[in-house]
């Protein structure tokens, strides 16, 4: 497979002005015509016309014609991967037919079949699976779209706006839709379905009425609401938050069951995953809900960011979805608690994204080259590509950033841009220099931030010494600083903060202040302290970095229950725990018994106790930090020492404050009606937290307590909670009536099927793969779709540690085998389940062995997808 490089760039040599498309469905096949109104670039012109050289894979070629002139086998040149012509004259018409198969393309990119709909995905390049074109994100073009089908389809749609419908013979029938906003072929869509429509509208801010449809099957009707109102507010937040007003008369959803991602935002036309729409209290947990308020408004701010202004190449993906990945974060900390929305997003990153950028995947924001661009859709270009985002809304402050954005917008509107412009419209607007910035896009790797204090009592002087570097990465063996933005305040002995006057300065600005760590190292000095304050540094997470200060345990119990910043209340918490399971892990390695540090206990205890704290915020702070981050932080990672003391850790925690977690469980317990609000959402995470503890202590009222709730549950996310207790505890009869019980009732619902299989595929107890293969096996079951592979085999290989990582390497073949039975289906998908393989760097020498020689079983492999082969060959470089 060839690499492809962001330094080869070149702009197009054609551009498409209109593209003419009419599909022909058939029961086992699609006839797909295109009338392409094409034009030299003229940045090339003056020289004599070059071929014009289309893209197209795994198309059948039935007919082309240039200028209406139908071509013969000698008049163009055919290859696997494209369709080259030579043009005649600088403006010209091609006409293009294929002949597809969607009935057979279980890749899910193009045209293809899920259960009885017709549906596309186009990003990143599947348009050209479709038909021949330019299917690069620079060239835009005006789309009108005839799709024709039999009445067994009665919902026709495409992008745009529908302009004509007509009857065929035969019982067929046809619908035109005219999209007027040129765009690139990765926004197109088609659908095709027997579908039911869930209507609502919405009136813009200059007074438009648009007409708001979801469509889903008819048996998932009563699920749509909480899309609809999730999109309705987020159209009224784009508008209010960044003056952003949709721009055609109608938006659509469509949820499907087969499909690789979340969703995707092709214009007027969202398809969705419909794990990513659905959502009832009876089958949706309260996860599943934010998720689907977190999608929706995500592929809804696209149509501004993504859509009105696009990426010039694919380099630039994080142009898109880095900005739109950090609008849809603060629009969910609009939408709930922005501390606890906060906590949410930064365990995950630092996970999950962290361990990406210290693996052989790791990669810049923007990345220089890639083997297959659907290998680029990670964590990195996502959730660290938002966090630069987020740093620039940082150091601008919001008012600057928004005159940011909106010269953004303005001035690019229409076109197809990089993320040099974007950085570019943030300087302009703030008369900024972003210069030494821009490195967050092109350098790879986590960065360390090595801060110390001094305190000079005789001058009343703390400064703080920051020292930054960056860890080599996969072709970056050097880093140069960075701009580490530090939101820190200073605190006093009652946890107070202090007000903040830099040397120089003539008086104190405020308490809580921004530090622009630019310098490999650099000291910020503070005066007028008459004591030495303990600093309270890197609030809110304001940069995706890995700090360390020399607290002492008592700092961290001090700023866990005094920081008046929730944020950082919550990290010292996790760092008091984080180093108390590191420090118990080597005594649990050395074979020494544990003995818990009470302090922890302590922080425990007053959270368990202060009835004034928000719930969801308890919840958080009750929550360990999890085994993947422990993973992520170790430098040999011992999965199953990390699981037994952690384990131990919270069964010492739940033994001991049993007492006051009871009495909390019961009041939150309080069989009031079900209600979807943040309040009612807090108190479901906190008593289910509580729930999880309370069985750790294998007490019979424990497990009397959790049958009851699984049975008497009047949601989704109590009564999943409860059967995630039951299923990783000893209870074997209770938890295999509660599974039965589960399977029975929700068996014609593949979204709860999904969470019944993730749940035991999960579950840490001994004997995890035997369990595994066996739900491999059960009906519900298909390696076809995509959401049942990752609730099974995705669930198993990266929730479950200590099954996956069995000593033997039982867990590794299983995994390499499952890959390589996928490939040949579905590649991107067979692609992303090699991720915990990848990180083979992290275990002992035994298992690193067990992990590359199956990473070296998959490359062996004969005609491996370049989406496997580029992730297996850097694995092994
Ligand atoms: N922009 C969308 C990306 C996407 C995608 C990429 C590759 C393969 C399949 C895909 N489905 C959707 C989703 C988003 O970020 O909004
Ligand atoms: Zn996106």
């Amino acid at each position: 497979p060839k690499t492809i490089y962001l330094k080869d760039y070149q702009a197009p040599e054609y551009w498409i002005d209109e593209t003419h498309l009419t599909f022909e469905l058939f029961e086992d096949h699609a006839l797909v015509h295109s009338r392409l109104n094409m034009r030299r670039n003229e940045q090339g012109a003056g020289q004599s016309l070059p071929p014009l050289v289309l893209d197209g894979q795994l198309l059948e070629l039935v007919s082309v014609a240039l200028d209406e002139q139908l071509l013969q086998a000698g008049d163009y040149q055919l290859d696997e991967d494209t369709l080259t012509l030579q043009p005649a004259a600088a403006a010209f018409v091609v006409a293009v037919t294929t002949r597809i198969e969607p009935q057979h393309n279980t890749a899910l990119e193009g045209l293809y079949q899920s259960g009885k709909m017709f549906c596309t995905q186009c990003e990143a390049e599947g348009f050209r699976k479709i038909t021949y074109y330019l299917d690069r994100p620079d060239v835009m073009s005006r789309f009108t779209t005839t799709v024709i089908a039999s009445r067994d389809y009665p919902i026709l749609l495409s992008n745009g706006n529908p302009v004509a419908n007509g009857e065929e013979k035969g019982g067929r029938h046809w619908v035109t839709w005219e999209d007027p906003f040129p765009k690139p072929a990765y926004l197109f869509a088609l659908v095709a379905g027997d579908l039911c429509l869930i209507q609502d509208s919405f009136t813009t801010m200059s007074g438009r009425e648009i007409d708001l449809r979801i469509y889903v099957e008819p048996e998932n009707r009563e699920q749509c609401g909480h899309a609809m109102d999730s999109l309705k507010r987020s159209m009224r937040w784009d508008e209010e938050v960044y003056g952003r007003e949709y721009d055609l008369d109608i938006f659509m959803i469509v949820a499907v069951n087969d499909f690789n991602m979340g969703a995707m935002e092709n214009k007027g036309l969202n398809i969705f995953n419909s794990s990513c729409v659905l959502a009832h209290p009876d089958t949706a947990t309260d996860l599943a809900f934010q998720r689907v308020e977190a999608v929706v408004a995500h592929e809804y701010f696209h149509n501004w960011s993504g859509n009105r202004v696009t990426c010039r190449d694919w380099f630039q993906l994080s142009l898109k979805e880095g900005f739109t990945v950090f609008r849809d974060s603060q629009f969910s900390a609009d939408m709930n608690s922005p501390t606890v929305s906060r906590i949410e997003h930064v365990g995950f990153l630092r996970a999950n994204q962290f361990a990406e950028d210290a693996g052989p995947m790791a990669h810049p924001v923007r990345p220089d080259s890639f083997i297959e661009i659907s290998n680029f859709y990670t964590l990195t270009v996502y959730e660290k590509g938002a966090e630069v985002v987020r740093m620039l809304h940082t150091l601008l402050g919001e008012q600057g950033f928004r005159q940011g954005s909106d010269l953004y917008f303005e001035r690019h509107d229409g076109q197809a841009v990089t993320c040099d412009d974007f950085i570019k419209a943030m300087e302009d607007a703030n008369g900024a220099d972003l210069g030494q910035f821009k490195r967050w896009y092109s350098q790879a790797g986590t960065p360390r931030l090595a801060v110390e204090s001094r305190y000079d009592a005789a001058k009343g002087t703390f400064s703080l010494l920051f020292r930054q570097s960056c860890p080599p990465t996969p072709g970056q063996s050097e880093k140069l600083p960075q701009v580490i933005p530090v939101r820190m305040a200073l605190l006093d002995r009652e946890g107070k903060e202090l007000p903040l006057q830099f040397e120089g300065e003539a008086a104190p600005v405020g308490t809580e202040r921004v530090l622009a760590v630019a310098g490999a190292e650099q000291v910020f000095t503070f005066t007028g302290l008459t004591e030495e304050p303990l600093p309270s540094l890197l609030r809110g997470f304001s940069a995706p970095v890995k700090m360390s200060y020399p607290y002492s345990r008592d700092d961290r119990v001090f700023l866990a229950k005094n920081d008046p910043d929730g944020f950082n209340r919550w990290e010292a918490g996790q760092a008091l725990a984080l180093e108390m399971l590191q420090g118990m892990i080597g005594i649990h390695q050395a074979g020494r018994p544990l003995l818990l540090d009470q302090r922890l206990r302590d922080v425990f205890y007053a959270l368990l106790t202060d009835r004034e704290l928000d719930p969801a915020m308890v919840a958080e702070m009750l929550r360990l930090p999890s085994e993947a981050y422990m993973v992520e932080v170790s430098e040999v990672a011992d999965v199953d020492a990390i699981h037994q003391v952690r384990e131990w850790v919270r069964g010492e925690l739940a033994n001991t404050l049993a007492d006051v977690m009871w009495p909390l469980y019961r009041d939150l317990d309080d069989g009031a009606a079900y209600s979807p609000d943040a309040g009612s959402m807090a108190r479901r995470s906190l008593k289910n937290t509580l729930l999880s503890y309370l069985m750790l202590t294998g007490s019979q009222d424990a497990v009397d307590a959790c049958v009851r709730q699984y049975v008497e549950a009047n949601n989704m996310t109590d009564r999943q909670a409860a059967l995630v207790c039951l299923v990783n505890s000893d209870f074997e009869k209770q938890k295999q009536a509660a599974l039965a019980d589960f399977a029975e009732r929700w068996k014609d619902y593949p979204l709860v099927m999904d969470q019944w299989f993730s749940v035991q595929a999960a579950c840490a107890l001994p004997g995890g793969l035997v369990r595994v293969e066996k739900l491999l096996e059960h009906p519900a079951f298909s390696m076809r779709n995509p959401n049942k592979i990752r609730a099974v085999i995705g669930a198993f290989a990266n929730q479950n540690l200590v099954n996956f990582h069995a000593a033997d390497g039982a867990g590794y073949r299983f995994l390499a085998e499952r890959i390589l039975q996928l490939d040949p289906l579905n590649p991107q998908v067979a692609a992303r389940l090699l991720t915990p393989l990848t990180r083979w760097r992290k275990y002992d020498a035994a298992r690193q062995e067990l992990m590359k020689a199956e990473l070296a079983r998959i490359m062996a492999a004969s005609s491996l997808s370049p989406d496997v082969y580029e992730v297996v060959s850097k694995s092994l470089a």
